[in-house]
C-alpha cells in the first residue's frame, strides 16, 4: 500500500518519465520505430523500474490513469520528433489488459493521437499473448476498433505465456516480437533456433512481421537475419534512452 500510495503521488508530481528504445529493421538497418518504457525517479529511493511499480499499478486499478499519461506523452514526444523533422515511422507503447478492458480506452488513445494531430498508423500498441486472451471477446473488439484508427498492434513476449496459434489469426497482429529468452542463447541453442525459425515461418506464412527482443551480440544479429526475422531491438543497436539522444540518432545519416 505505501508504493501505492507512492506511486499516486509520483504521477501527481511528475517523477515519471518516458525512456525510448530503438527498433531497426534488420536488413536496411533504418530505424523503424521506437518502444516507450516508463521509469519512475523517486526523490528518496532514486530509479525505479517498471519490474516493481507497473504490477502494483495494475493490482490498484492505477494503471489506468498512469496509461493514460504514458500515451499522451509518447503521443506529444512523437509529435515533437515529427515538427523537427525527424524521420521516425511510429511509437509502441506497451498496454496493460487491465487497460484494454476499459471501453473508454479506444476514446483515450484517439484523444492522445488528436491532441498531437498524429495519425493513427503513428502508434503501435504492445500487449502480451495473457492480454488478449484474459476476455479475448472484448479484446478483439477493443482491437477491431483501434484497427480502424489505423493503430498497429504487436504481440509481446510471444511464445511465452498461454496461448493457442488460434489467436494469432483471431487477432491478426502486425507483428510478432520474439521473446529475448528464445534469442539470448543464440546461435548456439538449436533448441531455441529451431523455436525461433518457426515463429519466422509461422509469422511470415500469416504476413505479420517478426521482431527479436533482447538482441546483445553481433551473432545473434547476423543469425536473425538468414533466419529471415524482419526487425530487431536490444542492447547491440540501443538501449532504453531519452528523446533527446533518439532525436540525435535520427539526425544522423545512415
Ligand atoms: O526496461 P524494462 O524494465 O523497461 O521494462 C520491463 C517491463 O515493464 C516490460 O515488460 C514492459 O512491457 C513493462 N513496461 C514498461 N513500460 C510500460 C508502460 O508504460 N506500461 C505498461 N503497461 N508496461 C510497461
Ligand atoms: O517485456 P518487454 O519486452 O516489454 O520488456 C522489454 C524489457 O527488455 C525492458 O526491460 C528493456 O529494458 C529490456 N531490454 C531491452 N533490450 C534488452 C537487451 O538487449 N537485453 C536485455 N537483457 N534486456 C533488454
Ligand atoms: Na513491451
Ligand atoms: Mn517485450
Amino acid at each position: 500500500l505505501q508504493l501505492e500510495n507512492r506511486l499516486r503521488r509520483a504521477l501527481e508530481q511528475d517523477e515519471l518519465f518516458l525512456l525510448f528504445q530503438p527498433q531497426y529493421d534488420i536488413h536496411s538497418q533504418a530505424l523503424i520505430g521506437c518502444e516507450v518504457l516508463l521509469r519512475w525517479q523517486d526523490p528518496v529511493e532514486g530509479l525505479i523500474m517498471p519490474g516493481r511499480f507497473i504490477p502494483i499499478a495494475e493490482d490498484s486499478g492505477l494503471i489506468v490513469p498512469l496509461g493514460r499519461w504514458v500515451l499522451r506523452e509518447a503521443c506529444r514526444q512523437m509529435a515533437r520528433w515529427r515538427a523537427q523533422g525527424l524521420p521516425l515511422p511510429k511509437i509502441a507503447v506497451n498496454v496493460s489488459a487491465r487497460q484494454l478492458a476499459r471501453l473508454d480506452f479506444i476514446d483515450e488513445v484517439r484523444d492522445a493521437l488528436q491532441e498531437s494531430r498524429l495519425p493513427g498508423d503513428c502508434l503501435e500498441i504492445e500487449v502480451t499473448e495473457s492480454t488478449l486472451m484474459e476476455d479475448a471477446d472484448l479484446a478483439s473488439r477493443q482491437l477491431a476498433m483501434l484497427k480502424a484508427m489505423g493503430v498497429r498492434l504487436s504481440v509481446d513476449d510471444f511464445g511465452t505465456g498461454y496461448s493457442s496459434l488460434a489467436y494469432l489469426k483471431r487477432f491478426a497482429p502486425d507483428t510478432i516480437k520474439i521473446d529475448r529468452s528464445f534469442v539470448c542463447d543464440l546461435p548456439g541453442d538449436s533448441e531455441d533456433a529451431a523455436i525461433v525459425s518457426a515463429i519466422i515461418h509461422l509469422a511470415r506464412a500469416l504476413g505479420m512481421s517478426t521482431l527479436a527482443e533482447g538482441v546483445e551480440t553481433v551473432e545473434q544479429c547476423d543469425f536473425l537475419r538468414q533466419l529471415g526475422c524482419g526487425g530487431i531491438q536490444g542492447y547491440l543497436l540501443g538501449r532504453p534512452q531519452d528523446a533527446s539522444a533518439i532525436a540525435r540518432q535520427l539526425a544522423l545519416p545512415l
